[in-house]
């Protein structure tokens, strides 16, 4: 076999995009591995992909942060606005099976620790119920709730994929029916080295890619055939969340009778925010920019913004994201289907392992060596007409369980978790046991089944008081 077998027009790409080392390296493959190579670089836009790395390989420069940054208005907790009301539109929009879940899980979840798909991750404080198998039961209970079928997107990455898919049907997909489930892969992007410009191999005619970042769903969501599916069942809005948060409300009625009626929503892509809890926290802040509203993240928020203060003393910069977005399907469309709506790339240095394409030795650097290009699904925000912020309360929709130890770890969201159940039971006159520092004297896990708001206890039969160090599930 030689380097002819490759297709000359795609050897001449190749070359014009300065990465001849692979027209050599395919000439040293045969067989199968030649076409898996030939297959794989044939299943990226390599004319794009030359200029990705002329602009974000060695010269690049970041853009200048924008003259002005405002912080974005909202619509606050107990603001001037009729809850009812929106609840009332939004439930409608639930009944009539408008609105799906949108779950993004393709992620690596390297910092966890955990060796396998996030959302299998055992995080309920009592039981240990896996992150998916509790949105499962949300929208089980939804569906009980509204009398409709949600159906419910899940994007995992060529990493989890089976695995993920697996977990579910070995799982009765948790109550929920198979065919409501949507799995479809994001989408990768080769990694390349920064010093050279040249794409790595991950080991003999196999390109080193990562996941293309959860702004890739978009376009997943569309070429995987789940928009035209959700479409085709009338569905109109999507509920987007991201799998490491067992507390988002994933079927918010509020939220979407706000995001597809409020006056200055166009529909099109709305979020939650929580105030922040202090100005380096790692979310990103939702700004105005230019009269825009955007997440500008934590990372590129300048230190002076995020910790200037209003006259009150609090953090001007205050509205963090929790990754809880509302879109809609003719939103998305537009995204995938208008080029000048394509997302810009976020640019990552890391470490990565590869193949050294001549000797075929493994290489694991030390030090960054790559760039990795991440597209955001929130980068979508500045590009509809009118996108609104709702805030929330950070102990009802934000548990978030990322790392192994500390902030956002599985043990603050089992701390998280038991707070916000005793704060449900105590709204409907529960006694619940709280130690001097008014942490909860108890662990204690509401099940989705039974709840997935607090009205909905009123329908169990529940004990007058917790017992102090008792652990208790409903
Ligand atoms: C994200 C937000 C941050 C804040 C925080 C709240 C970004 C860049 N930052 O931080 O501003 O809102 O969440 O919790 O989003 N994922 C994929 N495919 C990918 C990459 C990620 O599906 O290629 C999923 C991943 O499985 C997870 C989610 O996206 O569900 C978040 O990804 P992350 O862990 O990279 O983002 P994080 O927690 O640093």
């Amino acid at each position: 076999m030689s380097a002819a077998t490759l297709p000359d027009t795609l050897t001449q790409q190749l070359r014009a995009i300065g990465q001849s080392h692979l027209v050599g390296h395919a000439a040293t493959l045969d067989g199968a591995s030649h076409d898996a190579f030939l297959a794989q670089l044939e299943s990226f836009d390599l004319i794009s992909l030359g200029n990705y790395i002329d602009e974000y390989g060695s010269s690049y420069t970041p853009p200048p942060p924008p003259a002005s940054i405002e912080p974005a208005s909202c619509y606050t907790l107990g603001g001037d606005w009729d809850v009812n009301t929106y609840r009332a539109k939004g439930e409608e929009l639930i009944r009539a099976g408008k609105i799906a879940c949108f779950t993004v899980a393709g992620g690596q979840g390297s910092r966890l620790g955990y060796d396998g798909p996030k959302g299998c991750f055992a995080t309920s404080c009592v039981n240990g119920k896996p992150l998916f198998q509790l949105f499962a039961e949300s929208i089980f209970k939804a569906q009980e709730k509204y009398g409709c079928v949600i159906p419910w997107a899940i994007m995992t990455s060529p990493l989890n994929h089976d695995a993920t898919v697996g977990f579910f049907e070995s799982n009765d997909c948790f109550g929920l029916d198979r065919g409501q489930i949507m799995f479809f892969e994001q989408g990768v992007m080769p990694s390349f080295d920064l010093a050279t410009g040249r794409l790595l191999l991950a080991e003999p005619g196999v390109l080193a890619t990562n996941p293309d970042g959860h702004g890739g769903a978009y376009k997943a969501l569309k070429v995987s055939g789940a928009l035209d599916a959700m479409r085709a069942k009338g569905v109109e809005q999507l509920s987007y969340f991201q799998v490491d948060n067992p507390h988002a409300r994933i079927i918010d009625p509020v939220f979407f009778g706000l995001h597809a009626f409020a006056p200055d929503s166009s529909g099109q892509m709305s979020s939650k925010m929580v105030a922040k809890a202090s100005w380096d926290e790692k979310v990103g802040v939702f700004c105005s920019v230019n009269g825009r509203t955007e997440i500008i993240e934590y990372s590129d928020l300048p230190e002076d913004l995020a910790k200037r203060t209003g006259a009150n003393g609090k953090l001007a910069f205050n509205a963090g994201s929790i990754a809880i977005h509302a879109i809609s399907l003719a939103f998305i469309e537009q995204m995938v289907s208008d080029p000048k709506y394509a997302l810009p790339f976020h640019r990552a240095h890391k470490k990565v392992a590869f193949v050294d394409p001549t000797s075929g030795e493994s290489l694991s650097p030390d030090a960054p060596n790559a760039i990795k290009l991440e597209r955001f699904v929130f980068d979508g925000i500045k590009l509809a007409d009118q996108s609104i912020v709702v805030e929330t309360d950070r102990v009802e929709e934000f548990a978030p369980v990322k790392n192994a130890t500390g902030a956002d770890s599985i043990g603050s969201s089992k701390l998280l978790q038991t707070e916000r159940a005793a704060r449900w039971l105590e709204s409907i006159g529960v006694s619940i046991p709280r130690k001097a520092d008014g942490s909860v004297d108890a662990v204690i896990e509401i099940s989705p089944l039974s709840a997935i708001e607090p009205g909905d206890l009123e329908a169990i039969d529940l004990p007058t008081a917790i017992e102090p160090g008792s652990t208790v599930v409903l």
